[in-house]
């Protein structure tokens, strides 16, 4: 059996043409479906439908053989127990810093920061040798800086539309950010010609 871990939305769009590829063909739509476990054409392959930042840690404890994860999730996850071994070029976008497009002047005190990605946030800052604040959000970070509970977000941005919509501006690049194949570590010894192959297909349709 091996099982591939994937969240709905653009990522399961955009990785289904790659699984196609390598002959695997969803027997639900998820978007259809409640189902969190999908059969494919083959008996033995199965789809696991997660949320995007769970999809590391159903690879990390071996609950999923495969997955596909933005650089950005695995960036702040920190890629333990798992393999990253294709970059699927899919899902492109950019991790960013922003802020007010017409910033307040600050005070005093340490620079906040609100993000879900505050692993990478903290070794963002800590690298320029700069001091933050840090506080955790779940979504929804253009908020913060709006209603002064944060100075700056550290967020993904595509077109940067949502910024602009919200009031705010791109301020640093953190990271280039693209969904990548991770395998886990164990899977990887134990189903090695099942996953190997799955892997050289996928790797052509991507080149
Ligand atoms: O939505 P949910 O909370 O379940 O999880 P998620 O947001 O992590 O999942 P999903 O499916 O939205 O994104 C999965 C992956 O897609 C992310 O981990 C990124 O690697 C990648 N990706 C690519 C993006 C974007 N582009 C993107 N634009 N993820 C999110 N966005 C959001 C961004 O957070 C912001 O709200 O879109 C908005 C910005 O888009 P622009 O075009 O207005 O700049
Ligand atoms: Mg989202």
């Amino acid at each position: 059996m091996i099982t591939i871990a994937l969240s709905k939305g653009r990522i399961y769009k955009e990785t289904l043409p790659l699984l196609a590829a390598a002959d695997i063909v969803p027997a639900d739509d998820p978007d259809k479906s409640r189902k969190l476990i999908l059969d494919t054409n083959h008996a033995d392959v199965k789809l696991l439908i997660i949320r995007a930042t769970d999809v590391p840690t159903y690879v990390q404890f071996g609950a999923a053989d495969i997955g596909v994860a933005g650089k950005d999730v695995l960036l702040e996850h920190g890629g333990e127990g798992l393999y990253e071994l294709l970059d699927l070029k899919i899902a492109k976008c950019r991790l960013m810093t922003a802020g007010l497009i017409d910033p307040k002047p600050r005070l005093s005190g340490r620079l906040r920061v609100a993000t879900k990605f505050t692993n990478v946030a903290k070794r963002y800052f800590e690298s320029r040798g700069e001091q933050i604040e840090l506080i955790k959000l779940y979504g929804s970070m253009e908020l913060g800086p709006i209603v002064g509970l944060s100075d700056l977000i550290v967020d993904v941005v595509d077109t940067g539309n949502t910024l602009k919509a919200n009031g705010l501006k791109p301020v640093d690049h953190i990271a280039d950010i693209s969904s990548r194949l991770i395998v886990n570590k164990a899977s990887m010894k134990m189903k090695h010609d099942n996953i190997c192959s799955i892997i050289d297909q996928i790797s052509s349709a991507v080149a």
